[in-house]
């Protein structure tokens, strides 16, 4: 029972399952529940349902707060007479702390709130006072959002956008039953051939946002396939794939042109190897060619855009043969990706070969083995020598035959075939 500022005593009807108020002219009204009705519904008046509520308390906003005892739950009722479930959940007793529905209690008979709105429980059988902060001050958690895992589709070999469907992000949160998602684009929406970022963001009723992000790739693979090692690959060696391009159409376009290769895979029967992205940059300020990978593998060559004799390095990746080895007659291998560009116009003579160096040879760190970026006897800036460019040339000394090299001085391995290639001016 309590007495509010305004002489209105609410009480709680226990055996009645009800809310109570008694005016100071002794009019009785029952504010929620039903009589004789047990139960946890939340709602609005005689639709909400209680089971032995024990005790209740007024905020000075006219909230009324109810030890709903034998649903171990603390209920809620607004100056409306809309009744809800704000700790515990019923028929579940426990001694857990926590937000909202997540909350336990056993057999709470006491309830009282004070001027900030923080709420305190008697929670009998658990012998212990609880105390529970106001909604809006508790919720300070941000939504869990979750975004669908990325997304590739393949255009038709072509360089327009198409329209790409996803699964739209799912977020939870401990308040809101339906925290607000919104991306910066949109399921079905047009994209690009060429690898775009979706950005994702779910808040919830109090403002608080979290953000998760996923890839939407549309590809336009091209592939060459050639024929790989006659004889078996020794264990704990590694196979050193490496691609080059040697661009025409440059001479009238002005300024750089950027070519980047992404969505590249190597297979065979044998294995199926992921190819991190590489970029070339083709610059006019350039004097010499060279490369360098970052963490993650990834290669960006510089390279002058005129005067450059033979080709360019373009992308690599270091194979570690487990200790079984390789068997021969591995047939056929593909090297395949999606070729971009900054500028229409250009056309690429594209090609991949692989080399094997034998297990002392450490091509682990893609950034100490010293690639040569260019064919030219004089255009590397660091490798004066006439080495083809993806020649490794800190381990080269380790080159054996296999794959598609004789060892010797054949340091990349023969050339697969040519294809040419007229990458998407999609960036
Ligand atoms: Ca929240």
């Amino acid at each position: 029972m309590e007495v509010e500022s305004a002489g209105n005593v609410y009480v709680a009807d226990s055996y009645n399952y009800t809310i109570r108020k008694v005016t100071p002219t002794e009019e009785v009204t029952t504010l929620a529940g039903s009589a004789g009705q047990i139960g946890s519904a939340d709602g609005r008046r005689s639709s909400a349902r209680f089971y032995y509520p024990a005790d209740l308390a007024v905020d000075s906003a006219g909230n009324v707060y109810v030890a709903d005892q034998a649903n171990s739950t603390i209920r809620k009722m607004t100056p409306a007479g809309l009744v809800t479930t704000l700790a515990g959940s019923a028929g579940q007793s426990g001694s857990a702390d926590g937000v909202g529905s997540a909350a336990r209690f056993n057999l709470p008979g006491g309830v009282a709130v004070d001027s900030a709105g923080n709420v305190y429980v008697a929670d009998i059988y658990n012998h212990r006072i609880t105390k529970g902060t106001p909604e809006a001050a508790a919720d300070t958690t941000p939504p869990v959002i979750t975004c669908p895992a990325p997304v590739l589709v393949s255009n038709d070999g072509q360089c327009h956008a198409v329209a790409v469907p996803f699964e739209n992000p799912t977020a939870t949160d401990n308040f809101d039953q339906n925290p607000t998602v919104s991306c910066n684009h949109h399921s079905g929406d047009s994209f690009p051939v060429g690898r775009t970022v979706v950005n994702c963001t779910a808040t919830d009723a109090h403002g608080n946002s979290s953000t998760c992000s996923f890839t939407v790739t549309v590809s336009n693979d091209k592939s060459i396939t050639s024929d790989f090692n006659g004889t078996p690959i020794p264990g704990n060696s590694t196979v050193w794939f490496n691609a080059v391009i040697k661009a025409s159409g440059l001479g009238a376009i002005n300024g750089p042109v950027t070519v980047n290769i992404i969505n590249q895979k190597i297979t065979s029967s044998n294995f199926s190897l992921p190819v991190p992205d590489a970029t070339v940059i083709f610059d006019p300020n350039a004097t010499c060619a060279k490369t360098a990978c970052d963490g993650s593998g990834k290669w960006t060559t510089v390279a002058p855009k005129s005067g450059l004799a033979g080709n360019t390095f373009l992308s690599g990746l270091a194979y570690k043969v487990s200790a079984a080895g390789l068997p021969g007659g591995i047939k056929p291998v593909t090297w395949s990706g999606t070729f971009l560009t900054d500028t229409a116009g250009i056309t690429l003579q594209w090609k991949w070969a692989a080399a094997v160096y034998n297990s002392s040879a450490d091509l682990s760190s893609c950034s100490a083995i010293g690639v040569k970026a260019a064919d030219d006897t004089k255009g590397d800036c660091t490798y004066k020598n006439s080495d083809a460019a993806g020649t490794p040339e800190n381990v080269k000394s380790g080159v054996i035959a296999g794959a598609r090299g004789g060892g010797g001085s054949n340091y990349t391995g023969s050339h697969s075939g040519t294809q040419t290639v007229a990458p998407c001016a999609t960036f």
